[in-house]
């Protein structure tokens, strides 16, 4: 695999709408952003990935785009992101954009036009279809519920493909006319200075045409996106024309969400000349996924949380490097997922973070994530926010779930989890917004804020300031960033541990996923104790005994 200027930074998603507000609205917004810049650079981040802020309605918080070219008004301004672009390159960090363009907003002119004329130009850049007497074209369910066919706005005797919401229809990528409008925009936005893309739901651009039915995976005799997408062939032509046209030449950075990938098809999104420079691992996310929904979701273990981890990192080896997460605002607060109910103790939150950030790949912490924050308790289906979560509390209800049997199972895997306002100190709304924050603050902010954890060598902020340091560390970080990754202990229960070896110095990273203390044989002398989220480590002959929750970095390099 050819190094990259990418390989030894690591990335932060930061949630716009729920970052830091400055103007009193309860958003989130840009300025906050750049006050937030030299925290952000202390902590240890050189890249930047942004949620999306341009023009939107926000039915899906801003990724329902109505004007690729301008910021929306509740996040600033162009000036505002242009000032942003600039403070980041004094201080050589790199921003991201979010790409959107599976589908945008029914409020893009685009879309209007398209129902003002649907033979016209624009009724081709979507998916419109005759629908006689509400007949749909194929039985397709949304992401969010329901057929993906909506009735056209005026003609009802026609209707239009959303694989997400009805406010999102899908941008036709088989139309070359519609291509070269994304591909203006992106070049558009990378002249102006971004380091690259997070690229959005981007394997749903390829549809699996003519329209056809798959089998019914639920009573309401639709199929799922995901079982779609295994039918969908051929995405490669238009990704390989996105990156010659616009990633390629400007030498951007790009990280896809891509989810259902075809496992052969690996080199070609993420080796030497990919689609994406990288692409998330979703396989911990995904452990335990149910056709029927979230409420079937069976919860992930520790020892699940390993095989899954080591499970990508196999299949990707020299491949290319992946984008490593515990949470992004799609998900859980990885805390309250990863580790089992009743033992998020801060130890096993550093544990977790130790064993997430030394896996082989590029790490993006999500904003919150580095204080340790944790999910929310939701008290009633009104405090939800999230309309995939509200669509999957309606699932689990018709599956006879009781509410608050419901309630619970939604709490779960809510993305409101993660879209909270950051928890900056103990003052009101947790230092987020001077007005009323637009959700919510997690009731936990006392207890978990930056405030309280910036000057305590002990609190979790500062062991990821100690652990993200190592990538830049020259005494290790060949070894991190470069290093091959081998599981070791693999059948001892609850403990994660893994060599990561380069040709002068060999780590042993090693996580006991248990409150009770392990002890352990090693095959090699430690050298030393590079990293520990306890004060000791009881050490004798060559065992080493791990306290509950214990994670360590240990340099085993032979002295050969
Ligand atoms: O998510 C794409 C997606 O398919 C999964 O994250 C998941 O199925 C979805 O979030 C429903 O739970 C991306 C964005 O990350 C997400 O926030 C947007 O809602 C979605 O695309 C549509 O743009
Ligand atoms: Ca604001």
């Amino acid at each position: 695999m050819e190094k990259q200027w990418w390989h030894t930074k690591t990335a932060y998603q930061i949630y716009p709408k729920s970052f830091c507000d400055t103007n009193g609205d309860g958003i989130g917004d840009l300025p906050g952003i750049i006050d937030k810049l030299d925290y952000l650079k202390d902590l240890g981040i050189d890249i930047l990935w942004l949620s999306p802020i341009y023009c939107s309605p926000l039915a899906d918080q801003g990724y329902d785009i109505s004007d690729y070219y301008n910021i929306d008004p509740r996040f600033g301004t162009m000036e505002d992101m242009d000032r942003l672009i600039a403070e980041a390159k004094k201080r050589d960090m790199y921003i991201l954009m979010d790409l959107v363009v599976n589908h945008c907003s029914d409020e893009h002119a685009w879309f209007r036009k398209a129902c003002e004329d649907p033979e016209g130009e624009y009724g081709k850049y979507f998916y419109i279809e005759d629908c006689p007497d509400g007949k749909r074209p194929c039985n397709w369910r949304s992401y969010f519920g329901g057929s993906v066919w909506e009735p056209l706005p005026g003609h009802q005797d026609k209707c239009y493909l959303h694989m997400f919401h009805k406010k999102q229809p899908d941008l036709n990528w088989e139309n070359p006319k519609l291509r070269e409008e994304i591909y203006t925009m992106i070049n558009w936005w990378l002249d102006k200075g971004l380091a690259g893309f997070r690229i959005d739901a981007i394997i749903n651009i390829k549809k699996p045409l003519p329209w056809q039915d798959y089998p019914a995976d639920r009573a309401d005799g639709l199929c799922s996106a995901g079982e779609v997408l295994k039918h969908a062939d051929g995405i490669g032509a238009f990704l390989s024309e996105m990156r010659d046209r616009c990633f390629l030449p400007h030498g951007a950075f790009t990280v896809g969400e891509v989810f259902n990938e075809k496992p052969e098809e690996l080199p070609d999104f993420i080796g030497d000349h990919g689609y994406f420079s990288s692409m998330f691992d979703f396989n911990e996310t995904i452990f335990g996924g149910s056709g029927n929904g979230w409420y079937d979701q069976t919860p992930i273990t520790p020892n699940d949380y390993r095989s899954c981890c080591f499970a990508s990192q196999k299949k990707v080896g020299d491949i290319g490097m992946l984008s490593n997460i515990i949470e992004n605002h799609d998900e859980p607060r990885g805390v309250s997922r990863y580790i089992p109910e009743g033992e998020c103790s801060i130890p096993a939150k550093k544990l977790l973070a130790t064993m997430n950030i030394m896996l082989r790949g590029l790490p993006f912490i999500y904003q919150g994530q580095e204080i340790g924050m944790e999910n929310v308790e939701f008290q009633s289906i009104r405090e939800v926010n999230d309309i995939s979560t509200l669509d999957e509390y309606q699932v689990a209800r018709k599956a006879g779930l009781t509410p608050d049997a419901a309630l619970k199972a939604v709490n779960r895997l809510s993305r409101d989890n993660a879209r909270t306002p950051f928890q900056w100190d103990a003052s009101a709304n947790a230092g987020f917004t001077d007005g009323t924050p637009w959700l919510p603050v997690n009731r936990n902010y006392t207890r978990i804020n930056l405030a309280s954890q910036k000057n305590d060598p002990d609190s979790v902020y500062q062991y990821y300031r100690r652990l993200l340091a190592l990538r830049k560390d020259p005494r290790y970080a060949e070894t991190v960033v470069y290093g091959d990754l081998v599981p070791v202990f693999e059948d001892q229960d609850r403990v994660m541990a893994y060599y990561r070896t380069s040709a002068a110095q060999t780590l042993l990273v090693i996580g006991n996923y248990k409150t009770e203390p392990q002890t352990l044989t090693l095959s090699s002398k430690i050298r030393k104790v590079v990293l520990n989220n306890l004060p000791q480590l009881k050490t004798e002959g060559d065992t080493i005994t791990l306290e509950g929750y214990q994670a360590v970095i240990l340099d085993v390099s032979s002295d050969s």
